[in-house]
């Protein structure tokens, strides 16, 4: 069904229009994270059948998340909510990285900073993303790795997805 053009594959604009829905709106940046962690190792410009239903999947366990941390029942997740639904996941970020994540998401309003779904699913895959990034380099779970210019880059890039 949401194979929209029936190519065996669904493209960015695809999976945004199925993600979609009247409460939920999903950012093209946050699909084209979505679709990168996803992505088939063989073919991996493609998402096809199986790399949606683990996707799908993947976003029904941040959904059930995002309900059980946002705990003022305010359909956003605030920043000391983020804070504890990352450290339930065994992701304990240093409140000055928390501090500079959430603030990209400041609309520059004056109000506080408040994380719709997309969005902390973006911050969560990100966090999650790049920590075990990190890990496969810090073997011995010190907090510290050598790495090349070249590895960093590598790392980095890919969760910097263009709008
Ligand atoms: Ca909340």
């Amino acid at each position: 069904m949401v194979d929209l053009d029936r190519s065996g594959f669904i493209d960015a604009k695809e999976l945004q229009r199925a993600l979609n829905s009247g409460y939920q709106k999903f950012s093209i940046r946050t699909i084209r994270l979505l679709m990168f962690q996803f992505r088939n190792p063989n073919d991996p410009f493609r998402t096809g059948p199986k790399e949606f239903a683990d996707l799908w999947s993947c976003l029904g366990q941040w959904r059930a998340i995002f309900e059980r941390f946002d705990r003022d029942r305010s359909g956003k997740i605030d920043a000391a909510e983020l804070r504890d639904a990352l450290y339930s996941l065994g992701y304990a970020v240093p409140p000055s990285v928390l501090q500079l994540l959430i603030s990209k998401y400041d609309d520059q309003s004056g109000r506080r900073v408040d994380l719709s779904f997309d969005s902390f699913v973006e911050c969560g895959m990100i966090v999650k993303g790049l920590t075990e990034k990190f890990k496969e380099k810090d073997t011995r779970y010190t907090g510290s790795a050598t790495l090349s210019y070249e590895t960093f880059m590598m790392m980095v890039i890919p969760f910097l997805a263009a709008e």
